[in-house]
């Protein structure tokens, strides 16, 4: 053995002969000690990187549990880029959003678990299942089932609650039609705008009907008024008949500013359009810059034509043409729009009376009505209007619009008393089917709060 070292110990003097002198041994040493603290070093790091390896996989794990923190790992950004992008796509269908969403998770390398994790998440998902359609249907169920005379009854509340409200009261107990109740019930009338004269005619009806000495019940006062009522003005309840022996029946539209003229034109040719009537509208208010777009507006929602000229035209020029070419078109009905005027201008006022007389020079019967519009909001000054009009071109009808508004429909029994007009429509909204022929009944019963026909259409 020792002879065997001696001759590795002699190769290697051999190869290394430098190892024979004191500093190659030297030298030797020191490259053997490097070489094995070098090796120690190696050694050391590579312990280092597993137990790195190994503290860091838990913590991932965990991680990866908490959405929120999803960065750590270098997949997730990607993903989160992805779902940043959805907007563009939502502007085509918001349901696409959810969608891209969905697989940004499934895409985690390991997360058999997490999903078992995030299931307590989807909790809040069923907030979303509740979907606004079914919501959206009871809220627009109710809005058309409101009545034509349900909505005069809503427009006549306020008249109605200085009327009728608290009146069966009064005679709770079985009093007698005396001085004081009689003055009670005419203030009411007086306030309500039915004016001086209909209300004596309403009372006197009234004490003719249930004297003044026998105790009356509240139920009787409120029939007998009601009658007393509806007889002043069922008169005035003549529907418009447009049906002439020489087309067309044309009607000339007159009343004061914003009265609602353009707009009931435009619901009259919806009315006469669908009874089968063909229809031809005059642009006549040549003094308002817009209203003759405002009247080319209905003419097109109701596909009939209108005959127009330039703002600051004659208007009775306008108005004979379209007369002239319904007569040539054969047309049944032609409904002229005028200016807005005050019953107080009296030179405007001519210009009305101006319009008849060339209209006479086509057909000595034209206009076959001249309708006068009234804000139903006007009260008693209503009566003043319908008179000058009256007076200067001969009014043959009248319409009350805006009785939907806050109307005081008391006026109504002014102007039948006073001037015996036929009361033709009642405008009840802006829409094109809120106009209504007059029934006396019916409004009486909306004034009294009386159920009558109870306005259902
Ligand atoms: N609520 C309600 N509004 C109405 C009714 N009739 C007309 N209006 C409104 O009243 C306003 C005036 O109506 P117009 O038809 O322009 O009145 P006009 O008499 O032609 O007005 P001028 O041409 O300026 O004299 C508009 O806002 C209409 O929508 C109605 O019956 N009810
Ligand atoms: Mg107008």
């Amino acid at each position: 053995m020792m002879i065997q070292v001696r001759e590795w110990l002699a190769q290697i003097l051999v190869w290394m002969p430098w190892l024979r002198d004191e500093q190659g041994v030297l030298l030797g040493l020191g490259a053997v000690v490097l070489a094995l603290l070098s090796l120690v070093a190696a050694l050391v790091l590579r312990r280092r990187r597993t137990v790195r390896r190994r503290a860091s996989q838990p913590a991932a794990l965990e991680r990866e549990t908490e959405p929120s923190e999803p960065a750590v790992s270098p997949e997730p950004p990607a993903p989160e880029p992805k779902a940043e992008s959805a907007p563009e796509a939502a502007t085509v269908a918001p349901s696409e959003v959810v969608a891209p969403v969905a697989p940004v998770e499934p895409a985690r390398p390991k997360p058999a678990q997490a999903p078992v994790e995030q299931a307590p998440e989807p909790a809040p998902a069923p907030p979303a299942p509740p979907a606004p359609t079914v919501v959206e249907v009871p809220v627009e169920q109710p809005a058309p089932r409101v009545s034509w005379l349900g909505r005069v009854r809503a427009g006549l509340s306020k008249t109605r609650a200085g009327l009728a409200d608290g009146l069966g009261a009064l005679f709770l107990g079985g009093k007698r039609l005396d001085d004081a109740l009689l003055e009670e019930l005419e203030t009411r009338l007086l306030m309500a705008d039915v004016g001086l004269d209909a209300t004596r005619r309403i009372l006197d009806g009234l004490t003719e009907r249930l004297g003044r000495k026998e105790p009356v019940t509240p139920e009787a006062v409120m029939a007998a008024l009601a009658d007393d009522m509806t007889a002043l003005l069922a008169p005035s309840a003549q529907p418009l008949d447009v049906t002439t022996a020489t087309k067309p029946f044309v009607i000339l539209v007159v009343g004061i500013n914003g009265a609602g003229k353009t707009t009931t034109i435009g619901k009259l040719a919806h009315r006469f359009k669908s009874t089968g009537h063909s229809v031809m509208l005059a642009a006549g208010d040549t003094f308002r810059a817009a209203a003759v777009e405002q009247l080319q507006t209905w003419g097109a929602r109701n596909d009939v034509p209108v005959v127009a000229q330039h703002t600051g035209a004659d208007s009775a020029s306008v108005i004979y043409d379209a007369v002239a070419a319904g007569q040539a078109r054969g047309v049944d009905v032609v409904i002229a729009d005028t200016a807005g005027r005050l019953h107080t201008q009296s030179n405007l006022m001519q210009e009305l009376a101006k319009i008849k007389r060339v209209l006479a020079k086509l057909d000595p019967d034209a206009p076959h009505e001249v309708l006068l519009v009234v804000d139903g909001g006007t009260g008693q000054n209503a009566l003043n209007q319908a008179q000058q009009f009256h007076q200067a071109v001969g009014v043959t009808g009248v319409a009350i619009t805006k009785l939907d508004g806050t109307a005081k429909g008391g006026m109504l029994f002014a102007i039948a008393e006073k001037l015996g007009l036929p009361i033709r429509f009642i405008g009840i909204g802006e829409g094109i089917e809120d106009l209504q022929p007059f029934a006396a009944g019916d409004f009486v019963d909306a004034l009294l709060g009386r159920n009558g026909s109870d306005g259902q259409d």
